[in-house]
């Protein structure tokens, strides 16, 4: 199902209400496209686009540490970091998900584009593996990497869908709803794209 808001109004009332601009059912799992600010999402956990120091930072990660409150920061601090492409899980303290999964993107660069877009599918599998671990039954995803790391972000919505799409597929996941969450409207068009390219929704 696709709905496309006509104007800035449908937009803000889009946001408001978390309602999903686009939505896909794969084997009764469903895949969520959502304008918002992740930290004020219903869900089981919200993913973090986190450093390597897990100590927080800016964009999305400063967001979910002011969201969540200190004691956030005071369990990040005894996980002892968390390599690229791999992820970790803390409690969500103060948000309304009950959990935050940390994940690490690599930064981009264009010489070692294979190298990078393998290790942003890495964030996302690892991530869900948490999530499956911890019997969630929901999750949010930002575009991790997309912001200061640079990924580029038609290639990052690609690489996020399509592993999404493969762990449901694959997987006796118990996740019933997965919800990619993009900042604005301009990242949701390449979601969008690829979910039409992967024939979803
Ligand atoms: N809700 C949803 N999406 C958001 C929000 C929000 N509140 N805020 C930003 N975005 P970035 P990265 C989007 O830079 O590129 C931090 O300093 C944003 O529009 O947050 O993985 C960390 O500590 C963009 O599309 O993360 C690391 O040092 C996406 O989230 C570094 O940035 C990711 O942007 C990680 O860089």
């Amino acid at each position: 199902m696709l709905y496309w808001p006509q104007d800035v109004q449908d937009v803000d009332a889009v946001m408001a209400h978390h309602e999903p601009l686009l939505t896909a059912e794969i084997k009764d799992r469903r895949l969520e496209v959502v304008v918002a600010d992740i930290t004020t999402l219903d869900v089981d956990a919200i993913v973090n686009a986190a450093n390597s120091s897990l100590l927080g930072g800016g964009g999305v990660d400063g967001a979910i540490h002011r969201a969540a409150g200190p004691e956030l920061l005071a369990e990040c601090r005894k996980l002892n970091g968390c390599p690229t492409g791999e992820a970790k899980i803390t409690k969500g303290y103060r948000l309304k998900a009950r959990y935050v999964i940390h994940t690490v993107g690599p930064v981009w660069s264009a010489g070692q584009a294979d190298r990078h877009q393998e290790l942003l599918a890495s964030c996302y599998r690892n991530s869900l593996m948490l999530a499956d671990e911890h019997r969630l039954a929901s999750t949010a995803f930002p575009a991790i990497s997309t912001g200061v790391y640079r990924f580029p972000m038609d290639l990052a919505a690609r690489i996020a869908v399509a592993t999404v799409r493969s762990h449901v597929t694959a997987q006796e996941t118990g996740l019933e709803r997965i919800v990619f969450c993009c900042f604005n409207r301009e990242s949701a068009v390449h979601y969008q794209d690829a979910f039409a390219e992967l024939r979803l929704g």
